[in-house]
């Protein structure tokens, strides 16, 4: 039996396999068994060379983000109006064969977006171009899910298939360390009452992935998909922005139903250009991106060109970006704006910074 075969054959079983608690060990079992046979056919993928070559695509500017979409919702005519791109807009479905870059300058952030052809059914199971498509978007910073307004089921189908693909949308990783050990079978250690997982499962589960010797330290109340998860390693955890083409067709009545049923989508219409400040603002809010002016002794700021780093990040990371400008040792920062706590603060490495701040790096 094939390895499609034999994940088609897993999936149905896990879907004939009714929830509930007698249900649970066997519904693990399964899970695994999938997850698994996913590893395999990824690895087999990898070693025939990939065939990702069509795909590759060189990631530039501060952060890439791919654009996916069924066929004909506008993927290309966006991205033609926000960068300097020209990608083929048709009526036809599939007119975008290839992965189409673009830049996007926003508030001094180059924001590379990338036209991925259409995220069709099937592509978590390596049908047609799938894997390729979904190796992509592992590879960005952020994936917007686009649909318009005949297709809003769209939002859930592209959901389902990613998650299926090892990504994780809007989600944080487990709360989980995992450690192998030597001896001493498995230690299960969780300062946190669960809710779903006894130890028992847990060590059954830890087993059929090959762990026998480990140490397992769970700090959330973990669900088993989630324990399943950290157990693959190959799961991708980003960000996602929803967005509803197409605006220009539709009634405000219209538009007002889909706020409800989808509050955090973004309306916009590419022919019209229409929102589409809104959406650059929430690309870069999702995105994390920030601003630092950086200014030399006795001299201004520069605040034509502001280093971006992203929100979180501190005064080494700021140094590292630089890298090869600053040629002596550091020795310290000072700061202006909100992260400081008067102006000229004088701080360390790991100080964080905030959106536009001013910095300046004395060295020695
Ligand atoms: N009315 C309207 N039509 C649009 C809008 N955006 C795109 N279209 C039209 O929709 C059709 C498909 O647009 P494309 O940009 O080619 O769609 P795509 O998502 O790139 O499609 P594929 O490359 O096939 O995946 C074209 O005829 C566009 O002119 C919009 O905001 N409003
Ligand atoms: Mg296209």
């Amino acid at each position: 039996m094939g390895l499609e075969e034999e994940l088609e054959k897993a999936r149905d079983k896990l879907e004939k396999t009714p929830v509930n608690k007698s249900t649970e060990k066997e519904r693990a079992r399964i899970k695994t068994k999938i997850a698994r046979i996913e590893k395999k056919m990824e690895k087999k993928q990898e070693g025939t060379g990939g065939g990702y070559e069509g795909y590759a695509v060189e990631k530039q500017g501060d952060a890439t983000v791919s654009l996916v979409g069924y066929p004909s919702v506008g993927k290309s005519l966006l991205l033609n109006k926000l960068t300097n791109a020209e990608s083929e807009v048709g009526r036809y479905h599939f007119t975008t064969l290839d992965v189409v870059p673009g830049m996007m300058e926003y508030k001094g952030a180059k924001i590379q977006l990338l036209d991925v052809p259409g995220l069709i059914g099937g592509a978590a199971e390596n049908r047609g171009e799938g894997k390729q498509v979904i190796s992509v978007i592992r590879n960005s910073d952020l994936v917007v899910l686009m649909t318009d307004p005949g297709r809003l089921d769209g939002f859930g189908k592209m959901e389902e298939e990613l998650y299926e693909s090892g990504i994780r949308l809007d989600t944080e990783p487990p709360n989980v360390k995992v450690e192998k050990k030597g001896k001493g079978g498995i230690e299960v250690r969780t300062p946190v009452d669960l809710t779903e997982l006894d130890e028992e499962s847990i060590r059954q589960v830890m087993n059929e992935w090959g762990y026998t010797n480990a140490k397992i330290v769970i700090r959330e109340d973990l669900m088993l998909d989630r324990l399943v998860d950290v157990l693959a390693t190959n799961r991708k955890y980003m960000p996602s922005l929803k967005v509803v083409n197409k605006a220009d067709t539709i009634d405000q009545a219209k538009k007002e139903e889909i706020a409800e049923k989808h509050p955090d989508a973004v309306p916009l219409s590419a022919e019209n250009e229409e929102n589409l400040g809104e959406f650059r603002e929430e690309l870069r809010r999702k995105l994390g991106l920030i601003r630092i002016y950086m200014k030399k002794p006795g001299k201004e700021p520069d605040r034509d060109e502001p280093l971006i780093v992203k929100k979180g990040s501190n005064v080494q990371d700021i140094c590292d970006k630089l890298a090869g400008k600053i040629e002596q040792k550091f020795k310290y920062a000072k700061v202006w704006g909100e992260s400081a706590k008067f102006p000229e603060q004088q701080v360390g490495e790991d100080h964080q910074v905030k959106d536009e701040d001013v910095v300046e790096i004395r060295t020695s």
